[in-house]
Order: structure tokens, then sequence, then C-alpha cells
């Protein structure tokens, strides 16, 4: 394993000092945002991490090996390049070996994270079951993820470019469990409300950490999914988010976008297409559930080591 995976200075030391670690994923950075603002907005949420007690891992593939931890020229260099591969499971092998610059999406960053035994990972949001997928069968390699790899992703919902129903269904069938924090149904990422009410919610960090303890003590394998809505003075109008989310899937079917260029395409569009304002309420989510994943992290930590 050492000849493929690198820990920064900063997440060695964390380690060695046994503390609480925070994964990141890179396709945020590289395919999720534009250029600075992505390279702001990691930067920012790194410092939210270390404020709230544990410490970033932001993970991407470099030169054969997988980061765990970036330098504040990577993320740079993450957010400037037009190059990056956007990096899933079918891709990770193949990218290590060629040596490219590999961005790693919700899945791929769980995998790394497992490895490097990081078992929490903050994000925007996760990718799921696309509207029309009973056609398309676009289902992202991220849910499979999680009904395998022991890590918790903590995100803002899913956004409506998805199917949010068959996204749960899919996530029931697979046995992951997805807890609403602070919220009772499953927050649509722009907006803090869906019509899909959660089986599981709490307003306790602590009993998020014990539920997480407990499942991967049990063996019950497969990561969590917490549900953290975004911040009510952030959040966008229902009517206006969703009327723009389906110009842009009717722009991306026009155009015959499809396989891993779907999502990064849709999320392009709805940023032109509310010029800029659904990027804000992007980057806001993402410091939220920053702060909230560090303090998960800090509480599973104490309650594990
Ligand atoms: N959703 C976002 N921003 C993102 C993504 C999803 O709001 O950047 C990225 C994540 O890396 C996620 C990936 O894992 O898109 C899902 O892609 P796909 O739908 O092709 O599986
Ligand atoms: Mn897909």
């Amino acid at each position: 394993m050492k000849e493929y995976i690198e820990l920064s200075a900063e997440v060695l030391q964390a380690k060695e000092e046994g503390k609480a670690i925070v994964a990141l994923e890179s396709t945020i950075i590289s395919h999720g945002m534009p250029y600075p603002q992505n390279v702001k907005m990691a930067r920012e949420v790194e410092q939210i991490v270390r404020d709230n007690g544990a410490v970033p891992a932001t993970i991407a593939i470099i030169d054969g090996k997988i980061k765990i931890g970036l330098t504040d020229d990577e993320l740079e260099l993450f957010g400037k390049s037009s190059g990056v591969a956007k990096v899933s499971r079918r891709d990770l092998a193949q990218i290590i070996a060629t040596k490219k610059l590999g961005a790693t999406t919700v899945a791929t960053t769980m995998i790394c994270a497992d490895l490097a035994d990081i078992k929490i990972f903050v994000t925007g949001g996760i990718g799921g079951v696309h509207k029309g997928a009973e056609t398309t069968m676009d289902i992202s390699a991220d849910l499979e993820e999680l009904a395998q790899t022991d890590v918790a992703v903590i995100c803002a919902g899913a956004k409506s470019i998805l199917d949010l129903s068959l996204t749960l269904e899919y996530l029931e069938t697979k046995g992951v469990p997805v807890i609403g924090y602070e919220t009772e149904c499953l927050p649509a990422f722009y907006t803090r409300n869906s019509e899909y009410q959660l089986n599981f919610s709490t307003d306790s960090i602590d009993v998020i950490a014990e539920t997480l303890k407990a499942k991967w003590e049990l063996n019950l394998n497969g990561g969590a999914v917490i549900a953290n809505p975004i911040p009510e003075e952030f959040a966008m109008d229902e009517e206006y988010i969703n009327g723009i989310i389906g110009e842009a899937i009717k722009q991306a079917e026009e155009n015959h976008i499809i396989g891993k260029d779907s999502t990064p395409f849709l999320l392009g569009k709805i940023k032109e297409l509310t010029n800029g304002k659904s990027l804000d309420a992007n980057i806001e989510l993402v410091k939220h559930n920053a702060k909230v994943g560090a303090e998960i992290a800090v509480s599973f930590n104490n309650k594990t080591k």
C-alpha cells in the first residue's frame, strides 16, 4: 500500500497525535465549481475543519500516488488545470498506473479515505439516481460505494438534478443509513426541504458518532449519509431553482451529455442560468458541512480511540 499512498505532513502528524481527521474530495474543486472560487472554497473549508478541532485531508491522485492531504499549491493546481480526470472507482487504477492528475469523486474519496483509515468525509452533495434512470441507467457509482465502504459522508442531501425518491430507495435497498441532522426530511441541496421523510433524524452530534461506532463495530459494512441542510439564510427559492434545474436537464438532453460528463455539465449550467447564485449557495452549504463534519469526526474519534 505504501507504494500508492502518501500522507501530507499535517495528516501524518494528526495520525501520530491521534487527532480527528476529515476527508475532503477534489472533484468538487476540479469539476464542481469554477476557478478561482473553487480554490478559495477548498482553502476555507480546510480552515473550518481546523477551527473545529479536526485536521483536513483533501484527497487526489498525483503522479501515480493517492495523496491524502494536499498542499496549497496542489489545491491551486486542481482548481486551475483543465486536464484533470474525474476519477470514479472504475478509473482509479488506470489513473494511478498512467500517472495522470486525477480528482476523486465521492466514491473514490471514500475508497481512498478508507485505505488511510479516515472514517469521516465532508462534501457538498452525493451523486445518485438520475432523473430518467429507468431508461438511461445513469446511477452514480457513489451509491454502490456507500453500500460497501465504511466511510460516513456529510452532505447537504442530493440536488434535484437527481431523482430523490429513487435515490432513497436505492440507499434503502443497499442498507445505507441516511441520518438527518436537524432535519426530518431529505434536504435538497439548494433548499432545506423535500417531500421525502427520513427514517432517522437527530439533533445530536454524539448520537451520530455513536451510531457510526455501533454500525462498524457490528461489521455492518458500508457507509452512511449524514444529511445536513443548507443554512436558512443561504437557501434558494424552491420554485426558482427547480425551474432552472429543469432547463439544465433539458439542455443536457439536447446536447446528448451522458456518463461522467452529465453531473459537471448540469452544475455548470445551473450556475450559468442563476448568474452565479447557485455557486454562492453551494459554497455556503459545503462550509456548513465542514463545521458539522469536523464536530462528528471529533466525537467519533473520542469514542473510538
Ligand atoms: N454534486 C455536487 N458537486 C459535485 C459532485 C456532485 O453538487 O462536485 C461531484 C462529486 O464528486 C460526486 C460526483 O461524487 O459529482 C458524482 O458524479 P456522477 O454523477 O457522475 O457519479
Ligand atoms: Mn452517472
